[in-house]
């Protein structure tokens, strides 16, 4: 399958430039094409990634993927779709948001091979134009009609948008021209909003190239989901890549729990699954939707994808664990992160009755109550129930000498911290 009907099966184009010349393209040469991301944050979110997926997709068909990161447009920041003037951050914060997300992208992608991933940050040649050069080589051949026409620039006409911001289409376009000259680069591929900035690169190319260069743009659409509420966002907030934000047991969740009605949609757009396989997944969600194993396919493939194998086999023990009440056979590491999200106690090492323990960590309001919950099997600990009332609680119980988890009645479970 041609990649560009690859994409239209998984549902994942928007906009085309040119649709019939990309695909005769595609077919006849291995294209490179870039995706860029500005270092505005240590972490791309889940949002971020479906670009990403895309590239990688081109890379699998045999292209030849070049991330950007924006060094440079990174200091200046982009105003599509944004409402507001956004705040400037420090050269050294973008500095250090380059370096993350250059390591947390490079490892998605093929490093070896004719057609490995090449990493370009646009700060290496936009640092060099002096602002005459600026002004008369490439300023113009951008219209301030054609600029204020875009989206981007029209929304803020209003609440108003600074020459800064006003100018960031020309730092994106001149990125797609450099690379265009220089790295061989025939397609920009970005989310639907970076539409405008991709078309004013063309432009751009076609002025300085010829109109019969042959470059391309591509946008990917937003995802929705059935229930109208937006993708990518849980009540913890967004799902990071970065695993000390969004623990990778807390990642795989989050795909587990996928609504019926979109799990095969996500299927299609965000895994590598071909064809054959998602449509006999679609098969069962129709036919033994108990099962959910459309939900474990996604979450396997996506946890795969972002945090590695071992980091899967971590998050699906976690699962089981919870499932099955088997505390103890998980590590403290695994521990803290099927716990995360559940109420956290902390109390000193000293060893103790288990009735005082109970009510020194506020899980037990009273010696009555706790004497009756013991009695009647409501408290276990670790897995484990705990009928007697004189049980003694030490250090020893604690798993990795640091956890220990107390589960009340059915499902109540806290994590109580040794100190
Ligand atoms: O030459 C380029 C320089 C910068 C950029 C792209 C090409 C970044 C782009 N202007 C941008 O702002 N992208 C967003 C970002 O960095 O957070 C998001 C887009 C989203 C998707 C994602 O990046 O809003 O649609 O493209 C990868």
């Amino acid at each position: 399958m041609n990649i560009i009907d690859e994409l239209e099966w998984r549902e994942a184009i928007n906009q085309q430039t040119d649709a019939e010349g990309l695909r005769e393209l595609t077919t006849t040469k291995a294209v490179s094409l870039y995706c860029g991301v500005d270092p505005t944050g240590d972490s791309m979110h889940i949002g971020h990634l479906i670009p990403f997926m895309m590239l990688k997709r081109f890379q699998l068909a045999g292209h030849r993927p070049v991330i950007l990161i924006g060094g440079a447009t990174g200091t200046i920041g982009d105003p599509s779709g944004r409402q507001s003037e956004r705040s400037l951050q420090t050269l050294e914060e973008v500095q250090a948001n380059v370096e993350a997300l250059t390591a947390q992208l490079k490892r998605l992608f093929i490093t070896d091979g004719d057609n490995q991933v090449r990493m370009v940050n646009n700060y290496d040649w936009t640092h060099k134009i002096n602002v005459i050069d600026f002004l008369r080589d490439y300023g113009k051949n951008f219209s301030i009609n054609t600029m204020l026409a875009k989206d981007v620039v029209s929304s803020r006409l209003d609440s108003g948008i600074s020459f800064t911001e006003f100018a960031y289409q020309i730092l994106q376009s001149l990125d797609y021209l450099h690379l265009y000259q220089n790295e061989d680069v025939q397609l920009q591929i970005g989310g639907s909003d970076q539409w405008g900035n991709i078309t004013s690169g063309l432009d751009l190319i076609r002025k300085k190239e010829g109109s019969e260069a042959k470059a391309f743009g591509l946008t990917i659409p937003l995802m929705l989901k059935a229930d109208g509420t937006k993708f990518g966002k849980t009540a913890g907030g967004a799902i990071w890549l970065d695993p000390n934000k969004t623990t990778p047991f807390e990642f795989y969740q989050f795909w587990a729990n996928t609504d019926d009605r979109d799990v095969v949609k996500y299927l299609k757009y965000f895994t590598f699954l071909d064809k054959e396989t998602v449509e006999s997944l679609a098969e069962k969600v129709q036919t033994e939707p108990h099962k959910r194993e459309a939900q474990k396919a996604l979450a396997e493939e996506m946890t795969k994808f972002v945090h590695g194998e071992e980091m899967l086999e971590q998050a699906k023990r976690i699962t089981a664990a919870l499932f099955s009440g088997d505390i103890r056979s998980l590590t403290a590491d695994e521990i803290e992160q099927g716990f995360k999200e559940m109420p956290t106690f902390t109390v000193d090492k000293e060893s103790k009755n288990i009735i005082d323990w109970l009510i020194d960590i506020g899980i037990e309001p009273s010696k009555r109550q706790a004497r009756e919950d013991i009695t009647k099997g409501a408290i276990s600990m670790n897995g484990e129930k705990v009928a007697d009332i004189e049980f003694t609680v030490t250090a020893d119980h604690a798993i990795g000498g640091r956890f220990i988890i107390i589960r009340k009645g059915k499902k109540n479970y806290s994590l109580v911290k040794l100190t």
